[in-house]
């Protein structure tokens, strides 16, 4: 008897021990931010969603909606920062708009390349995890977070200033020929990131503030070409895609499915990225 409760008492222990050492994934929890620049990652659980103009009042490049499934993975919860990009680089600087500062701390970096999103994400990845950009099916994926409408937050644009930082009414009064949502979000350039409501992931920004570089070639056929299972485009083409719209876009450039392509050695005034953790 003692020894059977022995036994059993040194499974628990060591069951115990195995849990501590490799703990469980909270699908939906932040995690640590064990790495060189502090950025904290969301876990995503994977599945299956309609990737693509959902709703029906998008660009060509957008169709045909089709069916995409993703793996699990962590995306940053917030758009990487202009304090985390200078731990890499700290001559890099964002600029100016207009006057208006778009190299403050906690801003979203911007003027940023392709190329120097993927070094980045290369050097951090010497401080103990894998981090890449986000494909652009786990960018849509993450951005949509289950929601099937033009934005996260529902097909309202009227509701865009509790969610994101784009161009809003005061932008409109200033800048006549920006296409702008009815509604005022309090910033005329980036917004410090995190400064909107997340979507139903827990992650900030995906739309508005910074358009965000991802892995994929751009094709505006891509979408007829894909597996259906972790698709990337990687095939021929002159541009990297950028996703999100940013705090100078209207409606149709904010929406969840909205795709540009850029020349990958070309940064912008409100193109930066976020990174996806893979292990
Ligand atoms: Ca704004």
């Amino acid at each position: 008897m003692f020894l059977r409760v022995l036994v059993v008492n040194v499974f628990l222990v060591l069951s115990m021990v195995l849990l501590a050492a490799h703990p469980a994934v909270v699908f939906g929890e932040t995690a640590s931010a064990d790495n060189a620049a502090g950025i904290e990652f969301v876990a995503v659980k994977g599945g299956c969603f309609q990737m693509g103009d959902s709703v029906g009042d998008g660009d060509p490049n957008e169709r045909p909606v089709h069916e995409a499934c993703v793996s699990d993975f962590s995306m940053g919860k917030y758009e990487v920062t202009n304090e985390q990009f200078k731990k890499f680089r700290p001559g890099h600087k964002s600029g100016t708009f207009e006057g208006m500062s778009l190299d403050e701390p906690k801003q979203p970096v911007v003027n940023v390349s392709w190329e120097d999103a993927v070094e980045y994400a290369k050097w951090l990845s010497k401080s103990g995890h894998t981090y890449r950009l986000p494909t652009e099916a786990e960018w849509e994926y993450a951005a949509r977070a289950g929601s099937t409408a033009a934005y996260f937050w529902g097909n309202d644009p009227a509701e865009a200033c509790k969610y994101a930082n784009v161009a809003d009414a005061t932008a409109q009064k200033k800048y006549p020929k920006w296409r702008s949502f009815n509604c005022d979000d309090g910033h005329l350039v980036a917004a410090p990131v995190g400064s909107f409501k997340p979507n139903a992931f827990g992650l900030y920004d995906m739309l508005g503030n910074a358009w965000e570089w991802v892995e994929d070639v751009y094709s505006a056929e891509a979408y007829s070409k894909l597996p259906k299972n972790n698709p990337v485009y990687g095939g021929s083409g002159e541009y990297r895609v950028e996703r999100g719209g940013g705090w100078s876009n209207g409606p149709l450039g904010v929406r969840s499915s909205h795709r540009a392509g850029v020349s990958p050695t070309f940064g912008h005034r409100s193109l930066g990225f976020r990174l996806v953790m893979v292990k």
